[in-house]
């Protein structure tokens, strides 16, 4: 039986297919064999959605406007990707993207496969922290990537993750975002994207990747908790104008595959080399919290499993795997 979501995408596909007529209800209940009150109640559905359908008893249905919903009647005829994206599994609303993502990969989902929600009940951050997520505004998606690559090399997928992010900003904006080791996406020293990356592996097999992505595109000032108001950003507020969420995502998943195709033919160099020029992070003095240990001193480089090396006061240098980083300002 095909569930209420389907049948709202089959709606929506007869009705783009007619932009410039109406279809009377008793052709779209034809064709997609369910009553005509059931065609009226999915249209109400619809439009509680945003969508603006004009109906009449006499002629029938037509699509006025669309909102700006990430369903994959919307995305897909924006795609440009190969692979990547082409299976959508969208939900108004969800726990976390990368809980479903992974979930269906333990299912068997292909490599490809994408997991998108309007918001987030519980979207997370790495190690326990929030990821706040309110409805319609901004961006969750999780890609299900399946690599044949030795586990330690996991790294190198969240710094070509985090590449792909800044370069679809950048392309979409003309701004220019720096990341921070490992994961975040910094416009004028404000988060505006966060990568979480989950791993389901063996010893010397990786199952599944699952790139969890969070971008800030249409939140405006009044919906950031106050938690993060001075720590966040959105690309509608850097750009004082509102974004095409779809528009972003394809944008986002075209950089995401040419990435990642790169990096699994051509090795970590190409990612290593765009990751330090968005990085700046060579030669700063910075605070590493690493496992609960404090470490002080100046980040000398990422390493080609993407560790963070770092040189101490004392001259030692030290290898940090997983952390969080800040930058210290140096008194003279
Ligand atoms: C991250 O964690 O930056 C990873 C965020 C990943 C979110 C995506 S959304 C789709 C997918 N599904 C999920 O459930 N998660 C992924 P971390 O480095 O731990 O940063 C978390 C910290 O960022 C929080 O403690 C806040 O300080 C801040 N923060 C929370 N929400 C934010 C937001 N919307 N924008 C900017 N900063 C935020």
């Amino acid at each position: 039986m095909r569930g209420k979501g389907t049948i709202d995408e089959e709606i929506l596909r007869l009705l783009k297919d007619h932009p410039s007529s109406f279809l009377s209800g008793e052709e779209i209940s034809r064709q997609m064999k369910v009553t005509r009150t059931a065609v009226w109640k999915r249209v109400k559905h619809l439009r509680s959605l945003g969508y603006e359908i004009e109906a009449s008893t006499r002629t029938g249905y037509h699509l006025i406007r669309s909102p700006d919903l990430l369903t994959p009647s919307e995305v897909k005829p924006l795609l440009r990707t190969k692979w990547m994206g082409r299976i959508i599994h969208h939900f108004h609303s969800i726990d976390s993207t990368n809980l479903a993502a992974y979930q269906l990969a333990l299912q068997g989902a292909e490599e490809g496969e994408i997991v998108i929600a309007e918001s987030q009940k519980k979207g997370r951050g790495r190690l326990g922290r929030k990821w706040f997520s309110p409805p319609l505004s901004n961006l969750y998606v999780s890609i299900i990537l399946r690599p044949r690559i030795p586990p330690h090399q996991a790294s190198l997928i969240t710094l070509m993750a985090a590449v792909a992010t800044a370069d679809a900003i950048q392309r979409f904006s003309g701004l220019q975002p720096l990341i921070k080791w490992p994961n975040d996406i910094l416009l004028k020293d404000r988060k505006l994207a966060g990568l979480l990356n989950e791993i389901h592996s063996e010893m010397d097999r990786i199952h599944f990747i699952i790139l969890g992505i969070g971008v800030n595109l249409n939140m405006g000032e009044k919906m950031f908790s106050k938690e993060i108001r001075d720590l966040a950003t959105s690309l509608k507020r850097e750009m004082g104008q509102p974004i095409s969420r779809k528009a972003f995502l394809q944008a986002l998943l075209q950089e995401l595959e040419t990435w990642y195709e790169t990096f699994l033919e051509e090795g970590a160099a190409p990612v290593l080399k765009a990751w330090r020029e968005r990085s700046q992070i060579q030669g700063r003095p910075v605070k590493v919290t690493s496992f609960g240990e404090v470490l002080v001193g100046t980040a000398i480089d990422v390493d080609s499993d993407g560790a963070l090396i770092l040189e101490t006061k004392e001259g030692e240098r030290k290898r940090v795997v997983a952390g969080d980083i800040e930058y210290r300002n140096i008194k003279a």
